[in-house]
């Protein structure tokens, strides 16, 4: 049966996803494929907002408790997102669960470990595409507006990246973000279109 493709952008802070997705949703909307761009964390939600708060510094909450936040706050949003792709709606999603694993695991908090927080992603659909935009922290902290939230600090975002490379598997494209928005956008056209269309076919979502 045909059916939308899960595209995923992950990456660390400041390294253009969103600028990405935006540029790919509305090239896939040029060519007809009926694309919605979404955004983890969605902080639209009541638990969204206590997400930002945690962001942005105005309350503080154990990690643990932060970390099923985000959970939740993916999970709160499954049976929307299995619809859409079953009605044959292609999603870019602006991070996932990956970062949740990544985010939560480069804190070495004990108990907090690798799989232990994949363990709670399970009742989440696996991206047919996850694309890495790999770039250096200190890269990315040169960009306008870096440090502005809890996690904009380089010695973390290396672990970050660490934990990130760790994940990799074959349904990852690393692309390198530290290039031209437009020469990025190319080669992220690259790597998806092949995916929308194994999709379209019928390939299974992946768990
Ligand atoms: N988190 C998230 C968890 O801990 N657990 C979880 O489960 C999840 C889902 C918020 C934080 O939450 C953590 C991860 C994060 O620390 P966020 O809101 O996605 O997540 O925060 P950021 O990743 O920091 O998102 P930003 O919007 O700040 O950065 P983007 O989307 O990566 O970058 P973008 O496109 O906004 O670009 C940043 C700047 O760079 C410029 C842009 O114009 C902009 O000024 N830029 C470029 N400049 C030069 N060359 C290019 N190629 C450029 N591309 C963009
Ligand atoms: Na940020």
């Amino acid at each position: 049966m045909t059916r939308g493709a899960l595209i995923v952008f992950e990456g660390g802070d400041r390294c253009g996803k969103t600028t990405q997705c935006s540029k790919l949703v509305e090239y896939l909307q040029s060519t007809g494929v009926d694309t919605q761009m979404w955004r983890f964390p969605n902080r639209s939600t009541s638990i969204g907002q206590s997400i930002n708060a945690y962001l942005s510094e105005q309350a503080h909450l154990d990690d643990a408790v932060v970390h099923m936040l985000f959970v939740a706050n993916r999970l709160e949003q499954r049976t929307e997102m299995l619809r859409l792709l079953a009605a044959g709606t292609t999603l870019v999603l602006d991070r996932y669960s990956y970062s949740g694993v990544a985010y939560t695991a480069a804190k070495g908090v004990p108990g907090l470990t690798m799989e232990y927080c994949k363990s709670l992603e399970v009742l989440l659909p696996a991206a047919d595409l996850v694309v890495h935009m790999a770039m250096t922290p200190e890269a990315t902290a040169a960009r306008g507006g870096y440090g502005q939230e809890r996690y904009e600090k380089v010695e973390f975002q290396k672990k970050v990246m660490e934990a990130f490379e760790s994940l990799r598997d074959e349904r990852w494209a690393v692309i390198d973000a530290s290039g031209s928005i437009d020469d990025i956008h190319k080669q992220v056209v690259a790597v998806v279109q092949p995916v929308v269309e194994r999709a379209r076919a019928g390939a299974p979502l992946g768990k």
